[in-house]
């Protein structure tokens, strides 16, 4: 299904200014590597947490949980993305109506919030209230409109590379290095530096359990664009296709993942179990460190 065309909405016709500016992304990534990005899904079908923090109150506290166990940002997304298909399209509407009651709440408990979104209108309003950092799970080449309201707010963004169609046959980074240059394309002529963008592989969109394992294996060719990486491995397919498994216990995997995806550079992971990764990430790097 093309999901994007989908859930297309109307253009924004006006860009809400952004109240403040955001902090840089280069002092957001001064603070640590690679810095942990803790997921809310206020969804109620997430592939493995759907209906978990759909309600505001439950959605709040574990957005707290999330600050607790060490998250230095939350992404906060309204509409699962579903990798490896079958997500449920949502209106920007209803996207909105599940955003409003949570995210000024999940931006004053201090951390950077991003909000994971593919509509323009989600993003503007969210960028105008709360959220720092754009998170585009099409790269900013789904909704046209995307590039121009991040500008307008001089937020930085994540580029996600997403595929609609699995290509077994496929040689996976070239595909991504080729979507990457056109993102970094749009996002110049839009006016976003690449001092503000993020790359990430898209783990699971859009590839084979084996593409995805190859993309983390090959992760640091991805540095050549000179763009922070970020990694989202957690609780995805392609560990069950190494040790078969629920969504909900492959913890290990994840882990096991995103330890791979900091040796080889990634600056941000991604993950909904905050506190096991931290607690790997500082033991690998003290490890790193030992004399
Ligand atoms: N993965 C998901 C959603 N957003 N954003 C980025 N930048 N990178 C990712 O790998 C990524 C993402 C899918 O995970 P989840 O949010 O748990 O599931 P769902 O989309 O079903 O809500």
């Amino acid at each position: 299904m093309d999901l994007c065309k989908a859930t297309a909405m109307a253009s924004p016709r006006t860009v809400s200014p952004a109240p403040a500016q955001p902090a840089p992304l280069a002092a957001l990534m001064a603070r640590r590597q690679p810095l942990v990005m803790g997921i809310l899904n206020i969804t109620p079908d997430s592939f493995s947490d759907g209906g978990r923090f759909f309600d505001p109150a439950l959605a709040l506290a574990h957005a707290r949980q999330l600050v607790a166990d060490g998250a230095d940002i939350i992404d906060i997304g309204a509409e699962s993305t579903r990798p490896y298909g079958g997500a449920r399209p949502v209106s920007a509407e209803d996207e909105l109506t599940r955003l409003k009651p949570v995210l000024a709440g999940v931006a004053g408990l201090g951390l950077p919030v991003s909000i994971d979104t593919m509509k323009a209108t989600v993003a503007d309003w969210a960028l105008a209230n709360g959220a720092t950092i754009a998170n585009d799970v099409w790269g900013l080449q789904r909704d046209p409109d995307m590039a121009t309201v991040v500008a307008a707010h001089g937020a930085p963004v994540v580029v996600m590379h997403n595929r609609d169609d699995v290509e077994p046959t496929l040689d996976i980074m070239a595909d991504i290095a080729a979507f990457f240059a056109r993102s970094l394309d749009i996002a110049d002529k839009a006016g976003i530096g690449r001092d503000r963008v993020v790359l990430d592989p898209g783990i699971g969109f859009g590839k084979t359990a084996e593409q995805s394992l190859a993309v983390l294996a090959r992760l640091a060719e991805l540095k050549t664009f000179g763009c922070p990486l970020l990694v989202g491995a957690s609780r995805k397919r392609f560990i069950a296709h190494v040790v078969p498994s629920e969504p909900q216990q492959r913890v290990g995997g994840s882990i096991a993942a995103h330890l791979a995806a900091a040796q080889a550079g990634a600056a941000i992971v991604r993950v909904h179990d905050v506190a096991p990764t931290v607690q790997a990430l500082r033991v690998a790097a003290a490890i790193g460190q030992a004399p």
